[in-house]
């Protein structure tokens, strides 16, 4: 047992990756060498979670991938019905780029008394959804319209938002299989402005993205997709980053 919070461990290391696991896009019977694949290769923590989520047995994913794993285990919800007490910590994600109350606001009050009963630590997490060249699953599904790529100010303000209200982390999303990975430019402002840890995800497919992400000031960058498209390119990128 980690007498540390989940929080402090994670910035105790930056910068470093997350991995997002999809419970919709993996087969049970994948979890266990999945997780300990990911593991291996030396990712901060894995996320969990998914825009839609058709899955009934989220519950029994969460608990899989935790039984495996030998870093932290977050939540990362796409709405309140993605709760479980197997994890160690849950973003508690409001989607403040977004006008659309439910995102902001509401999903998380519904699922307050389940995440208290779960006694998972939470961590508070300025949540903005960055135009990527496509309609994403997160922008249909949450019905907001993402920032402007080429508005750097609009994304400072949100983010800075997200730090007055307290938040721990803002995190600029592409979304999942984006066309394209948020603007470098757009990530050096942000960094500029904020003094709260920095994520950025979504559409980073190559080690070269990964590394100018990093060098724009991400303190931590997520992968997703490239985990279930190549492991062997998710490896390389994890080996040429050690
Ligand atoms: C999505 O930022 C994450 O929420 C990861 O995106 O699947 O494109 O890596 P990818």
């Amino acid at each position: 047992m980690n007498s540390r919070s989940v929080h402090e461990r994670l910035i105790d290391e930056k910068p470093s990756v997350f991995a997002l696991l999809d419970p919709d896009r993996i087969k049970a019977e994948e979890i266990p060498g999945l997780t300990k694949f990911i593991c291996d290769n030396g990712v901060r923590a894995i996320l969990i979670g998914s825009s839609v989520l058709v899955t009934p047995s989220f519950d029994s994913f969460v608990k899989a991938v935790k039984d495996s794993a030998d870093c932290p285990v977050i939540l990362f919800p796409g709405g309140s019905h993605q709760v479980s007490a197997h994890a160690d910590a849950i973003f508690f994600l409001s989607l403040l780029s977004g006008r659309n109350p439910e995102f902001l606001i509401g999903e998380q009050v519904k699922a307050v008394y389940m995440i208290k009963e779960c006694g998972i630590e939470v961590i508070p997490v300025a949540y903005l959804l960055i135009e990527s060249g496509g309609v994403t699953a997160v922008e249909h599904v949450s019905n907001t319209k993402p920032i402007p790529r080429n508005k750097s100010e609009i994304a400072v303000a949100h983010a800075l938002a997200g730090q007055y209200f307290g938040m721990k982390y803002v995190y600029l999303e592409a979304g999942s299989g984006a066309l394209n990975p948020v603007p470098r430019g757009m990530v050096v402002k942000v960094k500029e402005n904020i003094s709260i840890p920095l994520i950025v995800g979504g559409g980073l497919r190559g080690y070269d993205e990964v590394m100018e992400t990093f060098d724009s000031g991400a303190d931590f960058i997520v992968l997703g997709s490239i985990i279930e498209r190549s492991r062997e390119e998710f490896e390389a990128i994890m080996r040429r980053l050690q």
